[in-house]
C-alpha cells in the first residue's frame, strides 16, 4: 500500500478534481506490475496496473488505494476490469464516498473476490483531503495555509523582506505544490510588499493554471502590480467587501467579487468552481482564517535562522487557548526540504 500511495502521487496537479489514484498487483508478495491516474479523465489507476500484469493478474492480489469504482463515468467500471482480469483478492484504503462510482466492493464480492478496506486508511484520507473534502463540503474550498517562518516563528524580517528565507529545496516543493491546488491566495499586505505573481513555475505543469486571488477587501491591489498586469492572461480575483467597485482592477481585467468576511468570501470563490485554495500569507490573513476556523491543512516551512522580535509574526489574532483546551492538530506529514524542515498538519 505505501508503493501505491507513492504512485498515486505521480497524478498530482494532473487529475484534480478528481482522487489521487495508485494500485500495485502482487503476487507470491511481490510487486509485478504497477498502475495509477496520470491524467484527469484517463484511464484509472487500476485499469493501468491489471493491463500491464496482463495474464499474470489471474489470482493474483489487487492493492489500491481506493475502492475500485462500480460505474461508467469518464472511464469504464474498474469493477468489471478487475472481474475480468482474474484478480483473486482486493486490497483498498478506502471507501469511495462518490455517490456515483461506490459501492464497488460489493459488485467485486458478488463476483467471488476476496475485498478487503482500510489498510492505510488513514495516509490515503491525507493524500486525498482536497477530494474528500470536497465531497463533504459544498460551502467552501478546502483551504491549505502554507508558511515559510524562523525557528522564532518570522514569516519576514524587521524591514518586512521575505525573500529568501527558505532555501532552493523547499522553494521548488512550493511549485510543486501550488500545482495540485485550484487557487493560491495571498491577503492585500503581503501582495503590497512581495508584489507575488503566484504562478507555477517548477518542472510540474498544472492541468489548469490556479485561480490567483488576493484578500483585498478596499480593493487596494495596485494596477500596476505583477498581479494586475498580467490579469488579462492569467484568471485572477480579488475579494473585496460588499460596496466596494475595484473600478480601476477590473479595467486591467482582474475579477471583483464581493463577499461580507472570509467566509462569505471563501464560498463565493467555492461558488465560482475553485474546490481547494492554497493561502501562502500574510500573518493577519491567516491568523484570521485559523481564528474563523476556516484552515484544514498548515503547511509549515521552518527555516533554521532567528529574525528576533521586530520580525512579522506568522500569525496575528489568533485567540488566546489553555494547554489543556488548545486544539491539537493532526500531523500528516514530517520531511526535511534541505536545510529547512517541513510539517504539514491538519485541523482533526
Ligand atoms: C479517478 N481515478 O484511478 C480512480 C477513480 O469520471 P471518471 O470515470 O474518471 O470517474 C471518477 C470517479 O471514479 C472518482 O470520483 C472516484 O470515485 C472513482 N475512482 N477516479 O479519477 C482513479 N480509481
Ligand atoms: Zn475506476
Amino acid at each position: 500500500m505505501a508503493r501505491a500511495l507513492a504512485l498515486a502521487w505521480r497524478g498530482w496537479g494532473r487529475v484534480q478534481p478528481n482522487p489521487l489514484v495508485g494500485a500495485v498487483v502482487l503476487r507470491d508478495g511481490a510487486i509485478i506490475a504497477e498502475g495509477w491516474h496520470a491524467e484527469y479523465g484517463e484511464a484509472h489507476a487500476e485499469r493501468a496496473a491489471l493491463a500491464a500484469a496482463g495474464e499474470r493478474a489471474r489470482g493474483a492480489t489487487l492493492v489500491v488505494t481506493l475502492e475500485p469504482c462500480a460505474h461508467q463515468g469518464k472511464q469504464p467500471a474498474c469493477t468489471d476490469a478487475v472481474v475480468a482480469s482474474g484478480v483473486r483478492r482486493v486490497v483498498a484504503a478506502l471507501t469511495d464516498p462518490n455517490p456515483v462510482a461506490r459501492c464497488g466492493a460489493e459488485r467485486l464480492r458478488a463476483a467471488g473476490i476476496e475485498v478487503e478496506i482500510g489498510l492505510g486508511a488513514e495516509a490515503a484520507a491525507a493524500q486525498n483531503a482536497i477530494f474528500l473534502h470536497t465531497l463533504r463540503n459544498e460551502v467552501r474550498p478546502f483551504v491549505a495555509l502554507k508558511l515559510a517562518t524562523s525557528l522564532d516563528g518570522r514569516i519576514a524580517d524587521a524591514r518586512g523582506a521575505s525573500r529568501w528565507l527558505s532555501g532552493p529545496e523547499a522553494r521548488e516543493w512550493v511549485q510543486w505544490l501550488r500545482a495540485g491546488y485550484d487557487a493560491i491566495g495571498v491577503g492585500a499586505g503581503t501582495a503590497r510588499a512581495d508584489n507575488p505573481s503566484l504562478t507555477v513555475r517548477g518542472p510540474l505543469p498544472p492541468r489548469r493554471p490556479p485561480l490567483r486571488v488576493v484578500f483585498d477587501r478596499h480593493a487596494g491591489l495596485g494596477v500596476d502590480s505583477a498581479l494586475a498586469l498580467t490579469a488579462h492572461e492569467l484568471p485572477t480575483v480579488v475579494l473585496v467587501e460588499p460596496g466596494v467597485r475595484g473600478e480601476a482592477l477590473r479595467a486591467e481585467g482582474v475579477e471583483v467579487i464581493e463577499g461580507q468576511g472570509l467566509a462569505a468570501q471563501l464560498a463565493a470563490l467555492r461558488a465560482r468552481g475553485v474546490a481547494s485554495l492554497l493561502v501562502e500569507g500574510g500573518g493577519r490573513l491567516a491568523g484570521a482564517l485559523v481564528e474563523a476556523g476556516l484552515v484544514d491543512r498548515f503547511y509549515w516551512l521552518q527555516c533554521p535562522c532567528w529574525l528576533g522580535d521586530g520580525g512579522v509574526p506568522a500569525f496575528a489574532g489568533v485567540p488566546d487557548a489553555s494547554i489543556a483546551q488548545a486544539p491539537r492538530w493532526r500531523v500528516v506529514e514530517r520531511r526535511a526540504l534541505g536545510s529547512d524542515t517541513l510539517l504539514v498538519s491538519d485541523r482533526s
